[in-house]
């Protein structure tokens, strides 16, 4: 039987394309660029699956004009927000992601952010960096103290937990809601609240870690900022759009907010240059999963699922 065809829609890891060229019939993206709507749709019509990342824009419009060959979708992520599922479901692809193996890196980042955020790291390096510091006091770049702080978590999945584990290393408090309150094994002493709203109070440091739906969309709005505590710090490594960046920016140049740490923006690639113009602002390009270790197992994940389904599984992760 021919192998099934796949298309690697970005540069993955090199273990990933071994494993994946001795499995299937592979057509990399060896250019690494984002792919049209056009593009996409033309390459459904010469393969059974793609293995798209959260750059691949899968819209209904998109979704309605895939070619009947095309059975899977592997995604290269945990996020499916770049996706329209019941369109896809309704065209009969499949759809699936990658769960628990970015948790650890994707919190890693969280921490750095927070922790940079708190402390001044984009200020404090640009002055060692550039010459320009010539003078210290104790009272120069007094920053915010993590240890013991109280930590708001928004949306306690996988990536949730796997954060608050880091941070109770910091003695941090932590506060969370979630769509469903979390076993007594699983929130580890941490206090449910049942609304944002509730626990935005709570949180001198808040962290996003839900995913990017309608219902979420610009959850973090000039009325949710109003009702953190003053000076707090947010930390997104979630999605772009569960921030309103006008909002932020009110918030930072008020004080509401002391800082954000950010890996994820509205527009992506490029960020926000409003907010870039704030040094409490600690800014990454979207890299909470790039690590060598997680990058592989995303793409194992991604193979894995694909396997399954053409072995005639379900694959682990179908959405
Ligand atoms: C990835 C992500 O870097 O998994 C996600 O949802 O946003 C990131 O971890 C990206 O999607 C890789 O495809």
């Amino acid at each position: 039987m021919p192998k099934p065809v796949v298309w690697i829609a970005r540069r993955l890891s090199d273990a990933t394309l071994d494993r994946a060229t001795r499995d299937y019939e592979v057509i990399v993206n060896t250019d690494d660029t984002v792919s049209t709507a056009d593009q996409i749709v033309a390459m459904s019509g010469k393969v059974d699956a793609i293995i798209p990342c959260h750059s691949e824009h899968f819209s209904a419009e998109v979704a309605a004009r895939l070619d009947p060959r095309l059975k899977i979708i592997a995604n290269h992520s945990v996020g499916v927000d770049h996706c329209d599922l019941p369109a896809l479901k309704a065209r009969g692809i499949v759809v699936t992601n990658t769960p628990d193996v970015l948790s650890d890196a994707t919190a890693e980042i969280a921490m750095l952010l927070m922790l940079g955020a708190a402390r001044h790291a984009v200020e404090g390096d640009r002055l060692v960096r550039t010459g320009a510091w010539d003078f210290w006091s104790p009272s120069f770049m007094v920053g915010k103290q993590v240890t013991g702080a109280r930590l708001g978590i928004v949306g306690m999945g996988r990536v949730g937990q796997a954060f608050a584990r880091k941070a109770r290393g910091f003695d941090m408090e932590i506060h969370y809601y979630n769509r469903r309150r979390l076993t007594p094994e699983q929130e580890q002493g941490a206090s449910y609240h049942a609304s944002v709203e509730d626990l935005l109070g709570h949180a001198d440091f808040l962290s996003l870690h839900c995913p990017a739906t309608p219902e979420t969309t610009g959850l973090m709005n000039a009325d949710c900022f109003a009702l953190l505590p003053k000076g707090a710090v947010l930390v997104n490594t979630a999605r772009g759009a569960l921030v309103d960046e006008g909002a932020l920016l009110a918030a930072i140049q008020s004080g509401r907010l002391a800082a954000a740490g950010l890996d994820c923006f509205q527009t992506e690639p490029g960020g926000n240059p409003a907010l870039a113009a704030h040094e409490n602002i600690f800014m990454l390009p979207h890299i909470g999963s790039a690590t060598t270790r997680t990058r592989d197992a995303m793409g194992f994940r991604a193979l894995d699922n694909l396997d399954a389904f053409f072995a005639g599984r379900a694959p682990k992760d179908q959405l």
